[in-house]
This record gives C-alpha cells, sequence and structure tokens, in this order.
C-alpha cells in the first residue's frame, strides 16, 4: 500500500481542509506485532499485541502528533515553535519544524533527557535550552512565552497533537480488525491515554469499531501523580521520557480511564528494568524504559488475575530503544575484550 501519514490516511477524521498544508514524515502505519512469548509468559489465553510506535521516522509515537500540529502551524502562518519536552516530543517538533521550514525551541530538563532525543534535536537545528529544573517547570514557563509572544506552543496542550495521536488507536483497530478488550499504555503527560480513548469513541461512533477497550495506564512508581492523586514535585524514575509530575492532560486522563472501565497503577523501575530486559531478549522489540512500563505493568496485572482470561491485549510501546544507549548498556552483559587469536576466542565463546 502507497503511505503518505496520518493525515492523507485518515483525513475525514481529522481538523484539516484543502488549504492545510500538510507537513509529514509519513508517520504511523506502524506495526502490530503478536507477542507470543509475553502472551505465554502472563498464561490464561490472554492474546497480546504490540503496537511499536517506536517505528515511527522519529522514533516515537510524537510524530503522529507532531504531523498534524506543525501542518496546523504552518496553515497559521506561524514563523516559529516551542516545546518542554522529557525528549521525544523535541526530537518530533526538531524534525517536523526542520521540514516545515520553522524555527523550533526546545525546553528540556538539564541531565534528564537521554543522548538519542538529545542528539535528534540538535542536529534536525531545533534551538535547545537546558532548564536547570524539572520538565514540569519547563513546561510552565513555555506555557507563558506562548501566550505572550509569536510562537507556537506544540506540547500536548495543542489540542492539534492529541488529534494526530489518535490516530494511533484508528490503526490498531484496522489492523486487529477489531477493537481490543484491555488498552495498555504508558502515562507520562497523560496525552496519548487521552487520544487514544478518543480515537477509539469515535471510531466506534463512526461504527468502525464494534466495541472499545479498557483503557489501562501505568505511571513509574516514583513520578505517579494521577495514580497518588496529587502532584509529585521532584519525580524520581529511569522512566526519564515519564519523569513527570504534573501532567498536562491529567483531567482527561482520569476522564478516559472512568469512561472507558480502566485503571491507573504504578510499576517500579525494577520492573520497568525486568520488561525492558525482556522485550529485548525475548521477542526482539528494543523499546526506551517509558515503553518498558507497559509491559511491566501488564506482568503485574496478569499476575494478580485483573484480566479477563482469553481477552486481547494491545500494549503501546512509544519510543525506540536507541533513544537511550545508556540505560541499555548499563543494564545487558558487558562486552567482552579478546586478543584477535582464534584459541582466546574460543575460551570466551565456550560453544
Ligand atoms: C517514550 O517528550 O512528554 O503520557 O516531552 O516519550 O502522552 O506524555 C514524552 C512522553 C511515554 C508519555 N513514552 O506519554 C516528551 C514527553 C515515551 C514518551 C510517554 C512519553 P504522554
Amino acid at each position: 500500500m502507497n503511505w503518505s501519514g496520518v493525515i492523507d490516511r485518515y483525513r475525514s477524521f481529522l481538523p484539516v481542509s484543502d488549504r492545510t498544508p500538510v507537513v509529514t514524515l509519513n508517520e504511523g502505519n506502524t506495526p502490530l506485532l503478536a507477542a507470543p512469548r509475553l502472551g505465554e509468559a502472563v498464561g490464561s489465553g490472554l492474546q497480546v499485541y504490540l503496537k511499536c510506535e517506536g517505528f515511527n521516522p522519529t522514533g516515537s509515537f510524537k510524530d503522529r502528533g507532531m504531523t498534524l500540529a506543525i501542518s496546523k502551524a504552518l496553515e497559521a502562518k506561524a514563523r516559529a515553535v516551542i516545546c518542554a519536552s522529557t525528549g521525544n516530543t523535541s526530537a518530533s517538533a526538531a524534525a517536523y519544524a526542520a521540514r516545515a521550514g520553522l524555527r523550533a525551541f526546545v525546553l528540556v530538563p538539564r541531565g534528564g533527557i537521554a543522548l538519542g532525543k538529545l542528539s535528534q534535536a540538535a542536529i534536525h537545528g531545533a534551538e535547545v535550552l537546558m532548564v536547570d529544573g524539572s520538565f514540569d517547570q519547563a513546561l510552565t514557563l513555555v506555557k507563558e512565552i506562548a501566550e505572550r509572544h509569536p510562537v507556537t506552543l506544540v506540547n500536548s496542550i495543542n489540542p492539534f497533537r492529541l488529534e494526530g495521536q489518535k490516530t494511533a488507536a484508528f490503526e490498531v483497530v484496522d489492523q486487529l480488525g477489531r477493537a481490543p478488550d484491555y488498552h495498555l499504555i504508558p502515562v507520562g503527560n497523560a496525552g496519548n491515554i487521552s487520544a487514544y480513548w478518543q480515537g477509539y469513541r469515535e471510531y466506534h461512533l463512526a461504527k468502525l469499531g464494534q466495541a472499545r477497550p479498557k483503557m489501562v495506564g501505568f505511571q513509574a512508581a516514583g513520578a505517579a501523580p494521577i495514580y497518588e492523586n496529587r502532584v509529585i514535585h521532584e519525580p524520581k524514575t529511569i522512566a526519564t521520557a515519564i519523569k513527570i509530575g504534573n501532567p498536562a492532560n491529567w483531567a482527561r486522563a482520569t476522564a478516559a480511564l472512568e469512561e472507558s472501565g480502566g485503571w491507573i497503577e504504578v510499576v517500579t523501575d525494577e520492573e520497568i528494568l525486568h520488561a525492558y530486559r525482556l522485550l529485548a531478549s525475548g521477542e526482539g522489540i528494543f523499546m526506551e524504559p517509558a515503553s518498558a512500563a507497559a509491559v511491566a505493568g501488564l506482568l503485574k496485572m496478569a499476575k494478580q488475575g485483573r484480566f479477563e482470561p482469553g481477552s486481547t491485549l494491545v500494549l503501546t510501546l512509544t519510543g525506540h530503544g536507541l533513544k537511550d544507549p545508556d540505560t541499555a548498556l548499563e543494564h545487558s552483559s558487558r562486552p567482552v575484550t579478546v586478543p584477535p587469536k582464534l584459541d582466546a576466542l574460543l575460551s570466551a565463546l565456550s560453544l
């Protein structure tokens, strides 16, 4: 099939017109992979599928929202865009702004962003500012700037972001032939869980999906404002992408959980790292730690018998593992150094 991105594919569901200049990197159409090993591990006849959003052009689900946000910014004659980010939003904004010929300003928490993401923002020519503070503080700052200056905010407070991201739910239904019974997803700023729910609802209303899934969100235990129902002033987790203490889409996410009959849970960094390695070594899928939160959540919830036996589950794997090479190297076995000699090599290999 000829694929030209999510605006082209789902145009009738999106707020675009013939006058909208479409800025795309042909995002979307990501694989929905069956995960038989994970299915076996959880038992109860659960059918597990992985929506591999790390295979988008900049390596995360953010591209679905960014194609729309940047296209609409260009339509509105914006000259510059700005965002705060734990990394992936900045990488995506930088790439789509470059494609559109717009200036991009990105604010990231100093020391709180994975290497791959920082390198993306830099090479795409965004003006990167390291804030000596948290993501939440950076978000407050960019909101104020966008209110007073001619620069378009492209965080998920921008409604076009969620409009674009909802296309992931459309794709799941198209690929699976139906909506799953449960949709499991990591939660940070809570935009994506809100967008998926919007997508499932809209497809259901358009009679393209017969049912709607229960939305199940996972936060890192040290950064779980929605689960704990309070702002976390110093969030802590190895999954830097979701190290967020005051999510912008808090209310929308809560509504999605309630309306769908789902729930929110926490997973510890240890559980995240275990799932991270399991996914890579057992399924051949390398996703970043924040994405592994959904897998950790699957294992934890299945153990507690929270899923109806025989159900179909879809997990969103939000970002590629290569985004964060430091964490991968730190949590896998060290390469062995050998001299360039056959006998030394053979003794190291234990064949
Ligand atoms: C890999 O890039 O917030 O709940 O600034 O990068 O929609 O925020 C990233 C979030 C999950 C959480 N997985 O999604 C940012 C940013 C990955 C992410 C999330 C993010 P939301």
